[in-house]
């Protein structure tokens, strides 16, 4: 018999299985410390528990032993006990409490006729990582207010803890600003988009796209995913990527003169804003309305990656500045002007998070988090130098790349990326120092949106390779040979939630991707990506001055 105790995802430290099981039917109690009791309640909205007193069914205590986010859940003769180290941990004690029960608790509404058990027995847990995260484009593809509030769900679900928004970027700026309204007035908005591949005659679909958050809704979106143990990381990506910005204030480029526009084709812009004051003032501003949606943010993405510098270096005024500065090449300058973003986020209380390439820029803040996307190398050295890491490589944790080198596939970004591969993924590899792996702080799978348009896109991405990588930074990583049974069952959970997840063996004909957007096995292959992305941070390692 499969014991219910033995298909929990991600994988708890302890279970121990008792023969029996305890009847929870709809209208049963939960009592404890009320914000505790508020988070069971919220984690199970099926079967439509109540508050209630001592001779409650669930009973919920924080116990001061057990560290953040972890739980005791105990389940025999006298109902559900629940002991967690904070709020959070409760929340997750909830959500095994659901995986427990029968899958149709992960309907909106109980069913009737439903058998509403759950087995005996004990459930010790807590995560290896502190940061476990999903990445989430809404800039090259806007995706509504309702998708971003479902992904928390599954986020939650997954007892995944980091939301990542990906705010702006060439091709679209998605949040309003009162104090610079063109960046949602201009900024959020393209004629058309790019649907031919790489290498190939552009082709575009002349179809506008655009949509932004405003201000309400960001706050919105933070307060639902708090309740959830969900951290929003606001992202602007800057100086690179800004040809929304600059679309909407051509003033903070380099040459105020020249006309921008929103991108519609993918790549990397050389559009960059200018580094003079005037562009550090501004982003001062914007960072300030975003923070004050959120509330509380302990953690602000400036980006940092992939800028074309050429511009800067050309400029006989930014050149000036940069002497003043007594700054010697335009890589420092890069640095330079990261840092003093990160600097102004900290007296607010927030912590800047970059993308690698501001690692190797140099002159980080020591509080910065570093992202090495292109790598685990990069990865090592940002730990080395003593920075907190959240691994985000390319392989095998960007989900924009296809889960199968096959023709069935619908277009990624290239191939692939599997399940297997992103559960055979260890965020702090063995081979590092202790030191080393100490400063790993979790991992995130990225859904950079170039090929993901709407929601029904995004659930296909981004489940079950999110299962994987739950599990992976839940446990530590990489999952044991049992995972694929879990994940087997667990699948009909995402079923009964309304997941349109990508089926373990190959897409459904509706998934395909369709006409154009069929795919060709072999366009671009992650190894070579790697390679080359790997090659690209030795190679600004090696002509960087020693520091
Ligand atoms: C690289 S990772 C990017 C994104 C793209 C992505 C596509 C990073 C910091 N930059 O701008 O969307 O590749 O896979």
């Amino acid at each position: 018999m499969i014991c219910g105790m033995n298909r929990l995802l991600p994988r708890p430290r302890t279970v121990e299985s008792r023969p029996g099981s305890f009847a929870l039917p709809p209208g049963s109690a939960v009592a404890g410390p009320a914000a505790l009791a508020d988070a069971v309640r919220l984690a199970v909205p099926v079967p439509d528990l109540r508050p209630g007193g001592p001779d409650a069914a669930v009973r919920v205590e924080e116990d001061a032993r057990l560290g953040p986010e972890a739980y005791e859940l105990e389940i025999g003769d006298d109902g559900v006990r629940i002991r967690a180290g904070d709020r959070a941990g409760a929340f997750y004690a909830a959500q095994t409490l659901l995986q427990l029960l029968p899958v149709d608790a992960y309907r909106a509404a109980a069913l009737p006729g439903v058998s509403w058990t759950v087995p005996y027995g004990r459930v010790a847990d807590a995560p290896a990582f502190s940061w476990r995260g999903a990445h989430l484009d809404v800039a090259r593809n806007f995706l509504p207010k309702r998708e971003v509030l479902r992904l928390v769900d599954l986020l939650a679900v997954h007892k995944l803890n980091r939301l990542h928004l990906h705010l702006a970027d060439d091709q679209g700026w998605r949040v309003e600003s009162p104090a610079y309204p063109l960046l949602h007035e201009v900024g959020s908005h393209r004629p058309r988009t790019i649907v031919s591949h790489y290498g190939e005659e552009p082709v575009f679909d002349e179809v506008p796209h655009g949509g932004y958050y405003t201000l309400a809704d960001l706050a919105e979106i933070a307060a639902y995913a708090r309740a959830r143990a969900v951290t929003v990381v606001p992202e602007i990506d800057v100086p690179g990527h800004a040809s929304a910005i600059l679309a909407a204030y051509p003033e903070l480029g380099v040459r105020p003169g020249e006309r921008h526009r929103v991108l519609d084709r993918w790549g990397i812009s050389p559009a960059i804003l200018s580094p003079l004051p005037a562009a550090v003032a501004f982003l001062t501003t914007v960072f300030g309305e975003i923070a004050g949606a959120v509330g509380d943010v302990p953690y602000f993405h400036i980006g940092g990656d992939e800028c074309v510098l050429d511009d800067w270096a050309a400029s006989p005024e930014i050149s000036a500045y940069r002497e003043e500065l007594g700054l010697e090449t335009v890589g420092d300058l890069h640095a330079w002007f990261l840092r003093r973003l990160a600097d102004a986020l900290a007296e607010r209380g927030s912590r800047a998070v970059v993308w690698d390439e501001a690692f190797v820029s140099g002159r980080l803040r020591q509080d910065t988090i570093v992202m090495p996307w292109r790598g685990p190398q990069v990865g090592r050295r940002a730990a080395a130098a003593g920075h907190d890491v959240v691994a985000t490589p390319v392989f095998p944790l960007y989900f924009d790349y296809a889960e199968a080198a096959s023709p069935e596939e619908p277009a990624g970004l290239g191939d692939a990326v599997t399940v297997a591969d992103v559960a055979a993924f260890a965020p702090a590899p063995q081979d590092w120092t202790a030191g080393e792996r100490a400063r790993v702080i979790g991992a995130q799978f990225q859904l950079w949106s170039e090929r993901i348009p709407d929601g029904r896109t995004l659930d296909y991405r981004a489940w079950p390779r999110g299962c994987a990588a739950a599990e992976v930074v839940w446990t530590g990583g990489p999952a044991g040979e049992d995972f694929g049974p879990r994940l087997k069952d667990h699948l009909a959970r995402l079923d009964a939630f309304g997941v349109e997840y990508r089926p373990l063996d190959g897409p459904r004909p509706w998934q395909r991707g369709g006409g154009w957007r069929r795919h060709r096995p072999g366009v671009v292959v992650v190894g070579d990506v790697m390679r080359h992305l790997d090659e690209l941070t030795h190679a600004a390692d090696s002509t960087r001055p020693s520091m």
